[in-house]
This record gives structure tokens, sequence and C-alpha cells, in this order.
């Protein structure tokens, strides 16, 4: 593939992990929430188990990171940690392992100033940029791959989709490509240059078409214009025996026609200096896991993403952990009811706000607000929103963090055009929210804050202003 490796200095760092953990007789880990935390704990977990090491997991909220005790031999943080105050209740003999690929609080030679075993790997400390070289789930992987087992690097390419590692340039890039080669060697995935839509085994195809939503295009939410466009390039929207055709039934020469096809039609609605850009919207690497069936949400790395993202949004970590670790009876009937849940929530939530006109457009940015809707799902329903909007600008969905949390949540989702086009939303929502008393941060098109509820209108204000001039569409 290519000739990435893992820097010498992290590889060590792996080396000291694997002896603080063979030397622990109790262990605790502790992972984030999304597809990408369930995804490195459950490689963890795995591990551990192989090595016969008792060991509880659990699940948690980056704001309930400095008050967990810290009362194993061991504890580790995977996903998350290096932003938090985690070693706060620490004490002399306490042992911490933080494997994290978010944008770490403490230098690289903290465990010098501390008298307590604190080994921390980021891969920011060696100018590795953790948003899209490596995710949490990657990291863990390394970890394992250090103790030979190989064959858990499905589960990093998995948790590399899920943190849409692959988002800006529609393959994985860095020490990604490491997992993928490993993942690739060992048989259990296969790598192909795909059409962009979403739902490859289990969506029909012209519904798939009907999501496509970087720019508004006549398909765009109009299920009969896709068949018409299927028609007219003649291929057959459904198989001999009536089943819907998804995306993956396609031969090669009919997904050729219609990439031509999907250039064509964005190329007449973009600006002439997006044109170029097109191709890298319309066809991306996509991912196959070999040992799945076909036709089942969990043969692709896309569609299985956001099975575990339900199940994170759902609070179901047991589920889809249990799915992770390759128990397949009983999970996977849990996770059909917490797929269904979850898009019966998000449907809800899109009807919600477009029945009501609920977006409003400034001269920059375009929002809604999401008062009632789950903060968990506020930023899916944002992207599922923008087809609904201008593609042109970002937009920006609010809710209430929680039932008893009035603050906001902000959620941002724009076409990737914009990112093509050099703007950095996760930076600027990190700016803008923090001068308000916020946090924020996350990807170029995909990104989201908490800011203070009296903050919404200055929060607006100012996210319009820092745009000014910088959105030439
Ligand atoms: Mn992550």
């Amino acid at each position: 593939m290519d000739n990435v490796s893992l820097p010498a200095e992290m590889q060590e760092k792996y080396e000291e992990a694997k002896n603080l953990i063979l030397e622990a007789s109790s262990i605790q880990v502790y992972s984030h929430i999304d597809c990408d935390g369930m995804c490195a704990g459950a490689i963890i977990s795995t591990v551990l188990d192989r090595l016969g090491k008792k060991h509880d997991l659990d699940f948690v909220n980056l704001d309930k990171l400095e008050d967990l005790s810290i009362d194993h031999d061991l504890t580790i943080f995977s996903d998350l940690g290096s932003g938090q105050p985690v070693d706060k209740n620490a004490g002399k003999d306490s042992k911490i392992l933080i494997l994290d690929h978010h944008p770490p609080l403490r230098s690289i030679d903290y465990n010098d100033d501390v008298d307590y075993t604190y080994l921390e790997v980021n891969p920011m400390f060696y100018g590795i940029d953790g948003s899209d070289n490596v995710s949490g789930g990657g990291l863990s992987y390394f970890l394992a791959r250090t103790f030979g087992y190989k064959d858990l690097s499905w589960i990093g390419v998995l948790s590399a989709v899920g943190d849409m590692q692959n988002s800006k340039t529609g393959k994985l890039v860095g020490l990604n490509r490491i997992i993928l080669q490993d993942s690739v060697d060992s048989g259990y995935v296969k790598c192909n240059s795909d059409l962009c839509l979403y739902g490859r085994e289990t969506r029909p195809l012209f519904v798939a078409m009907a999501y496509f939503s970087d720019v508004n295009l006549p398909i765009t939410n109009n299920r009969n214009e896709s068949i018409a466009v299927l028609d007219g390039l003649g291929i057959p929207h459904k198989t001999d025996d009536g089943r819907q055709r998804t995306l993956c039934d396609l031969s090669n020469m009919e997904k050729g026609e219609l990439f031509s096809e999907l250039v064509r039609m964005m190329s007449k609605v973009v600006p002439e200096r997006y044109v170029k850009y097109i191709p890298k919207l319309v066809s991306a690497d996509s991912y196959d896991f070999l040992y799945e069936d076909n036709h089942t949400f969990l043969r692709d790395a896309s569609e299985f993403s956001t099975a575990m993202n339900a199940c994170g949004r759902n609070q179901e970590y047991g589920v889809a952990c249990e799915i992770l670790k390759g128990n397949r009876s009983d999970a996977l009937d849990a996770l059909e009811v917490v797929s269904k849940t979850h898009k019966m929530n998000l449907r809800q939530s899109i009807e919600k706000v477009t029945k009501e006109n609920k977006i409003v457009e400034m001269e920059n940015l375009q929002y809604f607000n999401g008062s009632g809707i789950k903060s968990e799902i506020v930023g899916t329903v944002a992207g599922m929103i923008l087809s609904y909007g201008n593609w042109r600008k970002p937009m920006i969905g609010f809710t209430q963090v929680s039932d008893d949390n009035p603050n906001w949540k902000v959620s941002l989702r724009c076409s990737r055009l914009l990112a093509y086009d050099g703007i950095h939303f996760g930076n600027i929502i990190r700016e803008v929210s923090q001068s308000l008393g916020g946090n924020g941060g996350g990807h170029s098109v995909a990104c989201g804050a908490y800011i203070p509820y009296d903050k919404k209108d200055e929060f607006l204000n100012l996210f319009n202003q820092k745009l000014e001039g910088k959105l030439d569409v």
C-alpha cells in the first residue's frame, strides 16, 4: 500500500503499556460513548480477555472524567483522557494509561512531574494529526498489535470510519493506512473505490441517491427523480426477482455510468472553481467486512458505524460492545431494536424542523432551533437537514444539553466543498465557543460545541462575522 510506519517513540510507549497491562491484576477501562470510543473499548477488552485479565469496562461522557475514582491496579482511558484532568484522584500507587487522539492538555514530559505511573500515548506529541490520521480505536488497535493480535485491525478500520477520519479525502490516511493494510492482509477487510452514496448494502439505490446532500440536486430528497435518472441510464432499480437493488448490486459499468451522471449534474450547479473537487465527492473508498453476510448493515463499514452510533446515542453501549466482540446472537436482535428506534427519532426530529419551517438563514450561515431534539442526535439531524437548506452555507443546529441542563449543544454540518475551499469549521467553532465561555471543536465539516444558554444570539452573530468574506459562493 504505502510507506507509513508507527514512529519508534510511539511503539516504545506501547511496549511500556504492554508491561503495565501484564503486571496489573485489576484493570479499569474507561472509553468514550461514540462509535470510535466503543470500538476502542471493545478492542482493549478483547485483548484483556485473551490475556485472562479481569477488567471492568465503562463508557463515559467527557464531563464525567475528573470525578472518576482511580482505584484499580491500572486505569486505562481510551479515546478520551488527554484533554481532561483524569488523574485528579490519582494516588501514589496509581497507574494510568491514556490512549487518545484528541489535543493533549499536558506535555509529553508530564510523567516526570508526578509521583505515580502515568503513560500517555497521543499521536499529536509526534506531529501526527489525530483528527484524520488515527482514531481512538486505532490507537487501541496498535496496543493489540503490540500483543500480536492483528485480527482486531478491522475494528480499527471501523472506528476510523465512525470517527469520520476519511471525510475530507474519501480515504483513510496516515497511521490509519497501517491498520487498513493489516486488516486487508489478515483477510478481514476489502477496500474498494466506490460511489459515495450511503447505504451500500441495505438501502435501495434510489433512496441512497435521494439522500445525496453535498449539493442540492434535482434528485435531492426526491425519490421519483432518482428513479427517473436510473431509468434514463438504463440501470434497473429492481432485481429480476423484484428486490430493490442496492449500490453493492451494481456492476462496475453501471457504477461508472452513474458516476458520470452525478458528476455532470453537480457540475451544472456548483461555481466553476469547485468543479475540480466534484469527483472526490462522488467517489470514495469503501470498506467491506468480508466475514459478514452480504446485504447486511454489518458488511459495510459506514453502515456498521451508523449502527454503533445508534447504540451510543441511546446509551446501549453493552449491545455495541457485544457486537464488536463477536456476539452475534442476542446482541444482534437488540441492535435491530436500537437501530429502529434511532431511525424513528431521526425521522421525527427532521419532520419537526422541516414542517415548522425552522431553518433561519443568515448572511453566512443557516441554523435551526432544535429544542426538544435529543442532544446526542442533533448533529446527525443537522447533517440531514442540510439537504433542505442552502448547501453553500453551514447548517447549525441548537438544542438543550439535557433535560436538566439548559445550556446549548451546538452542532454544525456542511458540504465537503466548503472544507475543500480551506475552511475548518472545527477550529472556528472552538474559537467562538471558547470566547463565550463554552467549549467545542471537531472536524472541518462536522463539529460541535457547548455554550451557555444566554449566549445563543451572540454565538450566531460572532460565527456569522467570522465567516465574512470566507464563503465566496
Ligand atoms: Mn475518537
